[in-house]
């Protein structure tokens, strides 16, 4: 391969460094240099990966013909002023990833069933609290918005673990054993049968606050909510207000607006809320360079990319 230049801004420079050694055996023509050095020359970048590009920077990239993104969304990306609006946006697509997620969807949705939050303060506090979770696996529909990779993965292993599983999403889906719904018009219908909802959608426009006061109010009494997708999709006070009625028995939450959460926030003590740190899925580095280059290579023999951000669906 000519040599080609790669800018990377995702994860500090301790990232920076992981990201240049795993590239540095799997591809030597592909020169590293991290964005937030003070010799960087952005004329002299071919691709760029990144997360939270800072703004001032793109415009300067005169020959960048690939951007990627370090994860699955490109909520970051896209809050950038200059990011170029022609050069195409790849976004990650992994099965180290889907699996991640799989396994904390599950883990998630088992803490709202099973009551894990009361379970961890009785054992703060030393209590030998016996209660009975009062339903079983069997007895309870997850709702999934979004099936896409990672909502489908996840779908399939909650239905392992006995629940029924239904989605909802903008065009029909067909994954096996799930009941899907599409579109505005099947959301109330899709939120009735949702015991538990899982938020698994792209950070666009149309899902900005998605879940809010009128979608929890339309959730079986008692349900359950498990946030997963991106902290702009939930209005927090709406959550806190569901909790405090008993419209939402308990919440697990991954994502939050802002991030991280702030000390002060209720959510950090809430006796029904579990919170976690962004941190559902996030494929390894290893796994990531092997998409990128396999990516990169068929960009250059001109051929159409798979998981390209598109404008006009706004993910
Ligand atoms: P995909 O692109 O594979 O799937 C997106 C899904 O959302 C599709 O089913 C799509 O439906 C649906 N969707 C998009 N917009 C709407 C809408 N307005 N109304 C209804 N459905 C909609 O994405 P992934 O599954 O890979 O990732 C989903 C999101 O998960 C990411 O964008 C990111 O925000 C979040 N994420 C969070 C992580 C974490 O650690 N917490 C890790 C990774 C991802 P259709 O196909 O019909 O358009
Ligand atoms: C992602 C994430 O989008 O980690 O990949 O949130």
């Amino acid at each position: 391969m000519t040599p080609k230049t790669l800018a990377i801004r995702t994860g500090g420079a301790e990232g920076f460094a992981a990201w240049r050694d795993v590239f540095a055996t799997r591809a030597p023509w592909l020169r590293c240099v991290h964005w937030d050095d003070p010799d960087f020359a952005p004329a002299a970048v071919d691709y760029a990966l990144v997360w939270e590009p800072t703004a001032g920077v793109f415009p300067r990239m005169d020959k960048l013909r690939l951007i990627f993104s370090s994860g699955a969304g490109v909520d970051g990306i896209l809050a950038c002023p200059d990011v170029p609006r022609q050069v195409p946006i790849v976004r990650q697509a992994v099965a180290g990833a889907t699996q991640r997620m799989g396994e904390f969807c599950a883990w998630a949705v088992l803490t709202v069933l099973k009551e894990g939050r009361r379970m961890a303060i009785a054992q703060a506090e030393r209590r030998w609290a016996y209660f009975d979770p009062e339903f079983a696996a069997t007895e309870r529909t997850v709702g999934i918005m979004g099936l896409g990779a990672m909502g489908t993965r996840s779908a399939e292993m909650l239905q392992g673990l006995g629940f029924s599983v239904i989605g909802w999403s903008r065009g029909r889906k067909t994954v096996p054993g799930v009941e899907s719904f599409a579109g505005a018009a099947e959301l109330d219908a899709f939120l009735a049968r949702s015991h538990i909802l899982v938020c698994l959608l792209p950070a666009t426009p149309e899902t900005r606050h998605i879940v809010a006061a009128r979608t929890l109010s339309l959730l079986p009494r008692g349900a359950g909510y498990v946030g997963l997708g991106r902290g702009m999709q939930q209005n927090q006070d709406d959550i806190l207000a569901a909790l405090e009625s008993g419209q939402l028995s308990g919440a697990v939450l991954d994502v939050f607006e802002p991030e991280p959460l702030p000390p002060e926030h209720p959510f950090w003590t809430h006796p029904k809320v579990t919170v976690t740190a962004h941190l559902a899925s996030i494929a390894t580095r290893e796994e990531r360079a092997d998409f990128m280059l396999a990516t990169l290579a068929a960009f250059e023999r001109g051929e159409q990319l798979p998981m390209l951000f598109d404008p006009a669906r706004g993910y």
